[in-house]
């Protein structure tokens, strides 16, 4: 059976003080032993608030790293090294502000998943077609292409050590959620897509879901057979709804 695994992408919101409020809202929440709880604070918070969930079971991740492992003169850059020395165990790679705001194409999204695995962290690759894509009947193409870019690159065994999380672009901060059938169909074509390189890869790997994931639709997403958790963004800065998400897993 797959661990399910809940993460909070946070974005670029918060402060000292409203970061310490919420992780103190969020250790008053009954998080359930079987989940797998992780929180993606912004870079300059990834070390406070590693201090501050060092008691509990919580972990934390980047929401991004360098394409290059090695120290160099790289102004601006956090290298996966850095952030496995300050704590972090996972990293986002490939989330679709990044792929649209920040123009990150396949190859360098893959050469990111490259160095998080190489300094030891689990990368959450995320995948997901725009509306436009989806009505032109292309959503499971694009979703695999651009698990290819790292599959066709690297081979199926480096998923082994990594989670996929599908976030329909349409779907993100927007309130529209794929309707758990949707979400599902996709899942299950991810996983087969990868079972059909490896079975034992595809029954381990966990798929998770993210676009406007919150309490009142955690459990009916989560009830399906493909999805193991979420990637939540909005309602993860709320530590009550973050909690009943985590406890819908
Ligand atoms: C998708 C998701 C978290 P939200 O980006 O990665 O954000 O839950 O606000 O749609």
């Amino acid at each position: 059976m797959r661990r399910p695994l809940v993460a909070g992408n946070w974005k670029m919101h918060g402060t000292c003080a409203s970061i310490k409020l919420l992780l103190n809202e969020l250790a008053t929440q009954v998080l359930p032993a079987e989940v797998d709880v992780a929180v993606f604070p912004g870079l300059v918070y990834l070390q406070a608030v590693g201090a501050q969930v060092a008691q509990s079971d919580i972990v934390v991740g980047a929401q991004d790293c360098a394409v290059q492992l090695e120290e160099g003169a790289l102004t601006g850059e956090t290298s996966a090294l850095q952030l496995a020395d300050i704590g972090c165990s996972m990293v986002l790679v490939g989330h679709s502000e990044r792929r649209q705001l920040q123009d990150e194409t396949d190859s360098v999204i893959c050469r990111k998943f490259i160095a998080a695995q190489a300094a030891g962290l689990t990368p959450v690759l995320c995948v997901g077609e725009t509306l436009a894509e989806r009505e032109a009947g292309q959503a499971l193409a694009v979703v695999q292409r651009q698990i290819d870019a790292v599959l066709v690159e690297l081979g199926v065994d480096v998923f082994a050590k990594a989670v996929i999380a599908y976030e329909p672009v349409w779907a993100i901060g927007s309130g529209l959620t794929a309707t758990p059938e949707q979400a599902q169909d996709i899942h299950a074509q991810i996983r087969a897509h990868i079972a059909s390189h490896s079975a034992g890869v595809a029954q381990g790997l966990r798929i998770l879901y993210g676009g406007s994931v919150k309490a009142a639709n955690a459990a009916e997403l989560f009830a399906q057979a493909d999805i193991d958790g979420g990637l939540v963004g909005g309602a993860s800065l709320n530590a009550k709804e973050f909690g009943a998400i985590c406890r819908a897993a």
